[in-house]
């Protein structure tokens, strides 16, 4: 049994095992999960009577909004859970179980599932290297595979500004036509983000947007120069640094402008959460930065939306609810971490030495940063989320994020996600008494020849003994 994330509970049934019958039919409950599955194995749905060789049965013994039952008789597999999003994951594990081609057959199991975190996420910066529409679902596809349910992305940086904003045209013309490296960039129209959004919703994703503010605004900055401290338009930025702009904190356009922003972005998710950046703005005083806090948190509550902030908000006073991103390195834990926990802030985990994903594997990976250290596969797997902070600390779950200064392709986006995100993928979900690297390893191995079935070009890390 090759499945990753690993179940809470996998027992086998032995001497039992299931084959596809030549005249299979897929019974489900849920009209949507159903139809997924009927696609991935190409077999036909049927009504409520028909004996069917898979059934989703909707089933209020199962626990938990995401939790799943799966159990592979010889005659019948049946899924059962209480929501679609456990049906969803029932059968995102027994695609796993069925071999990647014919003769489709599936030994025997009695596995009974649920999440242990509810945030189980990645981040694909599209900000630096611009990627459109079907890479994105590409990633949603595979991320979706693992039981992982958030997609954060990150819209703006220096680079280039990603969406299309009605009141605020400029910012896409001009802040979304550069990118690092001088190239074309691009950005997602409204229609196209809504693509994106239902396209994650139908495999259970969530997307979080990003707008990174005060900092990391040099493509607002270029596209509207009034919110710039002394009122001129810088050029246009295509390098990788960080740290060298923000906006004026103290004139009220630029919460106009944000407002703008903000509605426009909060109306288009329909996902509780809208991401504000907040890291590095190493342009902006530490009073300003409170100030411009202070007035920012408000305005994104003022849409319904929670906020998320990367952990240098944790310097400035909560607003009710928001989730604080920590994306350091212990041991020591920075000011802005401490005063989130003590303002009891919710945390999303993610430490740049475990679970960054445009680290380098090693000194050999052809691109990727090495700031955070070297990141095998083992690095993102050899870590527990509970104890990461201080007891007590509330962790909603954990994210894997990729910045993209120096990833210019889809074939570099594979190479430095896969396979690490399944790692991430067993830590967010699986308990910590399931969890073994070695068997993870032997797990692992399986997955190989799936993703290059499937075009992804995964970076064969010696550690996994690939099958
Ligand atoms: C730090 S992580 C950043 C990003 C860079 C990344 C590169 C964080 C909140 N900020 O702006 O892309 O390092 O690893």
């Amino acid at each position: 049994m090759h499945v990753v994330p690993v179940p809470a509970h996998i027992v086998p049934v032995p001497g039992v095992t299931w084959v596809l019958p030549p005249d299979a039919v897929i019974r489900s409950e849920s009209a949507d999960v159903g139809a997924y599955l009927a696609e991935a194995l190409r077999l036909p749905l049927a009504d409520d009577r028909s004996e069917a060789a898979i059934a989703l049965v909707r089933s209020d013994d199962v626990d938990g909004d995401e939790g799943y039952a799966l159990e592979v008789d010889a005659d019948v597999i049946v899924v059962r859970a209480r929501t679609d999003a456990g049906l969803f994951y029932g059968v995102q594990t027994l695609l796993q179980l069925l071999p990647p081609s014919a003769p489709f057959t599936v030994a025997g199991v009695r596995i009974a599932d649920a999440p242990r975190f509810a945030y189980r996420g990645a981040m694909l910066d599209v900000a630096r290297h611009f990627f459109g529409v079907e890479v994105v679902l590409r990633f949603i596809d595979e991320l979706s595979r693992y039981k992982l349910n958030v997609l954060h992305l990150h819209l703006t940086d220096d680079q280039g500004w990603r969406i299309a904003v009605d009141k605020r045209p400029e910012l896409a013309r001009i802040g979304g036509a550069t990118q690092v490296g001088g190239g074309t960039g691009g950005f997602f129209t409204a229609d196209e983000y809504s693509r994106i959004v239902a396209y994650a919703a139908a495999r259970h994703v969530t997307i979080v947007p990003e707008i990174d503010m005060p900092g990391h605004t040099n493509a607002a900055l270029v596209s509207y120069p009034e919110l710039n401290v002394d009122g001129a338009a810088p050029p246009a930025y295509t390098g990788v640094d960080v740290g060298f702009s923000t906006f004026a904190v103290h004139r009220e356009t630029t919460y106009e402008f944000i407002g703008d922003v903000v509605e426009a972005v909060a109306a288009l998710t329909p996902g509780p959460y809208l991401h504000i950046g907040g890291d590095e703005a190493q342009s902006t005083s530490t009073e300003d930065y409170l100030t411009f806090m202070r007035r920012v948190q408000p305005i994104v509550a003022a849409t319904g939306k929670t906020v998320v902030g990367w952990h240098q908000i944790g310097a400035a006073p909560r607003i009710a609810g928001r989730i604080v991103q920590y994306w350091g390195r212990g041991p020591e834990l920075d000011d802005e971490t401490r005063a989130a926990l003590s303002q009891g802030d919710r945390f999303v985990l993610s430490p740049a030495d475990k679970v960054y994903l445009d680290m380098k594997y090693t000194a050999d990976t052809p691109i990727g940063h090495d700031w955070a250290g070297y990141i095998t596969t083992r690095t993102c797997y050899d870590w527990d989320p509970g104890t990461l902070l201080p007891a007590g600390a509330d962790v909603l779950g954990v994210e894997a994020p990729l910045w993209t200064e120096f990833v210019t392709t889809t074939a570099d986006i594979d190479l430095l996600v896969f396979p690490r995100l399944a790692a991430v993928a067993e830590v967010a979900w699986s308990p910590p008494v399931a969890r073994d690297w070695d068997a993870f390893r032997g797990r692992l191995a399986a997955h190989g020849p799936r993703w290059t079935m499937r075009g992804v070009a995964f970076h064969p890390d010696p550690e996994i003994p690939w099958a």
